[in-house]
């Protein structure tokens, strides 16, 4: 799989910082200031892996809205799937139940393939109590199996191991579709 391009999506709800984990990973820096994503941005990047090099190209679906038709349409071919919440926004896991059954129901999975991602709990350096939201996302992430992750685009925390897992999962997948595909010839 070495010079593979794998396609990794970031979802959630306004607002939740998926912009900021994109930009702490591709660029280690982080910024107070909010700027909503308008439409879809669009990262690529190189990853060393003990495996070889691969390339990611992720996707960052922003924008105000629930998640529609045009969000839906980047998920087609994605191979994992990031879902973002915010733990000083209960309001904020909901988002991921609801785009979770619509890109499950709508978007993947061909072959009766599971949808594989993980559930990222953000913004844990915020002062306060996050016991019951963190509860909440474990709940959710084990009912839809996703692999929960705490973590904090602004102190960096777990970022790197939230993408690199993402990536190693995302070429697992795709080298299972492949050998789907050629089994099939
Ligand atoms: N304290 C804190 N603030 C964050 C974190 N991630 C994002 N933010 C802030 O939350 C706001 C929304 O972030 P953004 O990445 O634009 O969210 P998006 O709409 O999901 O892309 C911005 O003001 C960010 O600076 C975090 O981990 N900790
Ligand atoms: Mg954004």
């Amino acid at each position: 799989m070495s010079g593979s391009l794998l396609k990794i999506l970031l979802i959630g709800a306004p607002n939740v910082g998926k912009s900021s984990l994109l930009r702490r990973f591709i660029t280690g820096t982080f910024r107070e200031d909010y700027r909503a994503t308008i439409g879809v941005d669009v990262e690529s990047t190189t990853v060393t892996t003990p495996e070889g090099n691969v390339q990611l190209a992720i996707f960052d679906l922003g924008g105000q809205d629930a998640f529609d038709d045009l969000k839906l349409h980047y998920c087609m071919n994605a191979h994992y799937i990031i879902f973002v919440y915010d733990v000083t926004d209960l309001d904020t896991v909901r988002y991921v139940t609801e785009a979770y059954q619509i890109v499950y129901a709508r978007a993947f999975m061909p072959r009766g393939e599971y949808l594989r991602g993980a559930l990222a709990a953000n913004k844990v350096d915020m002062p306060g109590d996050h016991s019951e939201a963190i509860r909440r996302g474990r709940h959710v992430a084990d009912v839809l199996s996703l692999e929960f992750r705490e973590v904090s685009a602004k102190t960096g925390d777990n970022v790197a191991e939230l993408f690199l897992s993402a990536t190693n999962e995302a070429r697992y997948y795709a080298v299972l579709s492949q050998q789907a595909a050629q089994s099939e010839v």
